[in-house]
């Protein structure tokens, strides 16, 4: 298949509440929605994962803009008549990283290219269930009764797993009220590498509580430190920022710095990618789960598709629309009454862009040559 058109839509969604972690507050979700349109007639949809500013990775909107457009778009058009979506990621190797670059365009050519097949997201992932346990992240507040009046609405909305932004100062009481206040809860916390290993001592004290697990607890390039302080606490240790790869995944279960691992799709380069990983955690026991960027319907279909395979058994932050937005920009993903998100059946990402509600949410539409 070939590539006939590209645009980039930048657009910016109200969040329903702000979303504090220790990096900064979001009061909106910005994102480059990434439209294409193959010579078959097929249309490709995808979300970037990154935000306005540097914060969670090295990526931010702009450089995504810029990098898609000078160095990995051309490099895609240049595969001519050969364009498929297992090709993405070999055209794109050259240039480094930029995997929320990278997962953009490989989602939208996949989701053209399944759509063309007639087939769903989940069943070329090899997803095995058709609904998927809903978790949801819970971001730093202002104060504690704020934390517990939160918490119980997302429990009251269904959500079977809470997770606690976590920072220094706002960690260990948090974590205590929430188990006083709701009992035996599924419970984690994510602490997007607030810390340090001098903080060892410190992040032991979430031992009590029983957490599933601490989210990054330290610097995405500090493996040998999560190896160590995984042998001082209990509470086992996930990775989030420092997975870019399977090969990332192979070292950090090899060096023990971890026992669970977050799989975002948009921070590794694409699904693809995400499905290395998931087998590579796999066939090392490691369980995985699926992570999120607030994204909108368009990013969370197949998200949730991915959820779906046998390796995710632990509830992801695939949380409801209604979590995020007022209005998503494809029909809403809504809790059934066992706190399951249903995964998407149709071809591709499997939902249909609300075109008129995403054009209210637009900035600006850029074509992109190819
Ligand atoms: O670290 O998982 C994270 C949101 C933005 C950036 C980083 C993270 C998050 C979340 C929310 O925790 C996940 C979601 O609900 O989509
Ligand atoms: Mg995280």
């Amino acid at each position: 298949m070939r590539i006939a058109h590209a645009e980039l839509r930048w657009v910016r969604m109200p969040l329903v509440a702000p979303f504090r972690t220790s990096f900064g507050t979001s009061y909106d979700r910005d994102t480059i929605v990434l439209r294409m349109v193959t010579d078959e007639g097929a249309e490709g949809w995808a979300e970037c994962g990154a935000e306005i500013d540097p914060l969670y990775s090295e990526e931010w909107l702009d450089g995504v803009d810029l990098v898609l457009r000078d160095h990995l778009l051309p490099r895609l058009v240049a595969l001519g008549d050969e364009v498929t979506a297992a090709r993405v990621k070999p055209a794109l190797e050259p240039v480094k990283r930029h995997f929320m670059a990278k997962h953009l365009l490989e989602t939208a050519v996949l989701d053209a290219e399944l759509k063309s097949a007639r087939m769903p997201f989940a069943t070329y992932l090899g997803s095995v269930r058709e609904r998927v346990p809903a978790g949801v992240s819970v971001g730093i507040m202002d104060a504690h009764a704020d934390l517990l009046a939160a918490v119980a609405g997302y429990l009251d909305a269904g959500y079977v797993r809470i997770k606690l932004k976590i920072e220094p100062g706002w960690d260990i009481e948090p974590v205590r009220l929430v188990r006083k206040e709701f009992g035996d809860i599924q419970l984690q916390v994510d602490a997007n590498t607030a810390y340090t290993l001098m903080d060892a001592q410190h992040l032991a004290r979430l031992d009590e509580f029983g957490l599933l697990l601490i989210e990054q607890p330290l610097r995405e390039d500090d493996l040998r430190g999560h190896a160590e302080l995984a042998r001082l606490i209990r509470t086992p240790v996930c990775l989030d920022e420092s997975i870019t790869s399977a090969r990332d995944a192979a070292t950090a279960i090899a060096m023990r710095a971890c026992s669970v691992i977050n799989v975002k799709p948009s921070r590794v380069g694409g699904y693809l990618e995400a499905r290395r990983i998931h087998d590579v955690a796999a066939a090392n026991g490691i369980p995985v789960w699926c992570g999120g960027m607030l994204e909108t319907g368009i990013g969370r279909a197949p998200n949730l598709a991915l959820a779906a395979l046998p390796g995710f058994v632990l509830p992801g932050d695939t949380s409801a629309s209604a979590r995020y937005y007022t209005q998503d920009i494809t029909a809403p993903f809504e809790l059934d009454a066992d706190g399951c998100i249903a995964v998407p059946g149709g071809p591709g990402i499997g939902v249909d862009v609300l075109n008129e509600v995403l054009a209210g949410f637009t900035d600006r539409v850029v074509p992109l040559s190819v």
